[in-house]
């Protein structure tokens, strides 16, 4: 496959970052701040936190965020993704915080001061520690108070901002938190998983309603658009695959794949899954007039993350430990290239594949790549002289692969808009905290968040102002 002949992105094709607020605010307790999932995990065990760095250190841009914007700018970038913080907007009653509002005008507006557009993004796995404590996602009241608080954003912003997303990564919490027990508080419960996953899907379809109305009242701009971003996994089998394994390949792409893209296109969700949930026994919290919430799920474009396909084949044993239903496990391809930092496949190809069937399947939905991105452990990474980190050769390589295949599903009609980047400036991420690094600019831990630009930095800003990807 000579994919090195698709070089060159369209004109109108953009280039920007992507981040989120509690991954770089830092100031956990400042301005009102409530505490989050995140805090509450650090207060209770720091030591689950790679090097005990806990969620209060983000990567200090609630201090930096001009510097941040200009450097941004600086990569050729003219927007960025981040996130509200919703333990930030609102206090413990639900009502707006006026210093956590005045936080992100300013952050909004020096955005602008530097060229970059700020797409919004509400919910980015931080759930606010009291609302947790209420039930959190597998909690009715808190779907409600989410779409009260999108409304709140959509009142306090709506004249400022154009892009908003609802959520991201609605698939990540329902299988770190819920499924998976990896994040706090560590549940092994694949229906308790399904509940938060359903939750959410509703409460998602409840802001986007909350958004079309404020948009027929003027409180949100005329040019203002919504979607949802989510991390798609393209899934694959073995070849010659066995009934079991496509079976696999269907339960894996209908929970973390198509139950999104069937929300956002049609406002219902995949009835293939919904029907072999039921039969296993996987009950729903669904009420009457759900259907009707749901079908308000519709959105105007989607983010698609983009980090690793799904390699399944059919489960060995159709329930764990646990007594959880599996409807898959892993397949182990032998030719795949991994990140070993992070025990993520590298397969550029992935994106290509999951645009053309997202062009056949759901051809009238435009989109973007709202996080690619590789980590890699750079503590003792190679420097130059002057200290920069020599990370041209992996990093250049990695997107420069992602953006060829994306430049040729472009150009066999993919509605593909742009491309964000994870972690353009390093930051902190989850459990992970600072051990592997995204950024073509580093933070240096050692000397008070420093930002110092990487080997990569000036490839991708030639790359964003030429879009010429070589
Ligand atoms: O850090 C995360 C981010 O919060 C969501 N997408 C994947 C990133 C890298 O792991």
């Amino acid at each position: 496959m000579n994919i090195e002949k698709y070089d060159t992105l369209p004109a109108d094709f953009f280039f920007g970052a992507a981040l989120s607020g509690p991954q770089t605010e830092g100031m956990w307790t400042a301005m009102g701040k409530q505490e989050n999932l995140w805090d509450m995990w650090s207060n209770l065990d720091l030591s689950a936190f790679h090097n005990r760095v806990g969620s209060y250190s983000g990567n200090d841009m609630g201090s930096r965020y001009s510097e941040d914007w200009q450097t941004f700018a600086s990569l050729g970038f003219t927007s960025a993704r981040t996130s509200i913080q919703w333990s930030r907007l609102m206090d413990a009653n639900g009502n707006l915080n006026p210093e956590g509002a005045a936080f992100y005008h300013q952050l909004f507006a020096a955005a602008r001061d530097a060229g970059v557009e700020t797409f919004v993004n509400l919910y980015h796995f931080d759930m606010p520690a009291q609302l947790f404590r209420r039930g959190g996602w597998e909690s009715r009241e808190v779907v409600e108070a989410y779409a009260h608080y999108a409304a709140t954003a959509f009142a306090e912003f709506g004249q400022e901002i154009e892009h908003w997303f609802t959520f991201n990564e609605p698939i990540v919490e329902p299988e770190q938190r819920y499924e998976q027990g990896n994040w706090y508080p560590f549940y092994h419960d694949f229906a308790r998983a399904r509940t938060v996953q359903y939750h959410i899907s509703l409460a998602h379809a409840l802001a986007v309603d909350a958004f079309r109305k404020a948009k027929e009242k003027g409180i949100v701009r005329e040019d203002a658009r919504i979607g949802l971003i989510n991390c798609f996994t393209p899934p694959y089998t073995r070849e010659n695959p066995t009934e079991g394994d496509l079976e696999a390949v269907r339960m894996t792409d209908g929970l973390g794949n198509r139950w999104w893209l069937d929300l956002v296109t049609t406002g219902t969700l995949p009835h293939d899954v919904l029907d072999t949930l039921a039969a296993r026994g996987v009950e729903l919290p669904i009420r009457a007039g759900d259907e009707q919430i749901l079908a308000q799920g519709k959105v105007d474009w989607l983010g698609f993350n983009y980090y690793h396909p799904a390699r399944v084949q059919a489960p060995e044993h159709d329930a764990d430990e646990y007594g959880n239903p599996v409807f898959a496990q892993e397949y182990v391809w032998p030719d795949a290239v991994m990140n070993e930092s992070r025990g993520w496949e590298i397969y550029p190809k992935g994106v290509y594949d999951f645009a053309l069937k997202m062009t056949r399947d759901y051809p009238e939905l435009e989109w973007f790549v709202s996080e690619n991105g590789i980590g890699i452990e750079e503590h003792h990474a190679e420097r130059d002289e002057e200290g920069r980190i020599l990370d041209a050769s992996y990093r250049v390589p990695f997107v420069r692969d992602h953006l060829r295949w994306i430049a040729r599903a472009i150009s066999e009609g993919a509605k593909c808009r742009g491309y964000h980047y994870w972690g353009a400036i390093d930051c902190w991420s989850w459990n992970n905290a600072y051990k592997n690094r995204y950024g073509f600019v580093e933070v240096d831990l050692n000397a008070n968040y420093e930002r110092r630009p990487k080997e990569s930095a000036a490839w991708i800003a030639e790359v964003a102002r030429t879009h010429h990807i070589g």
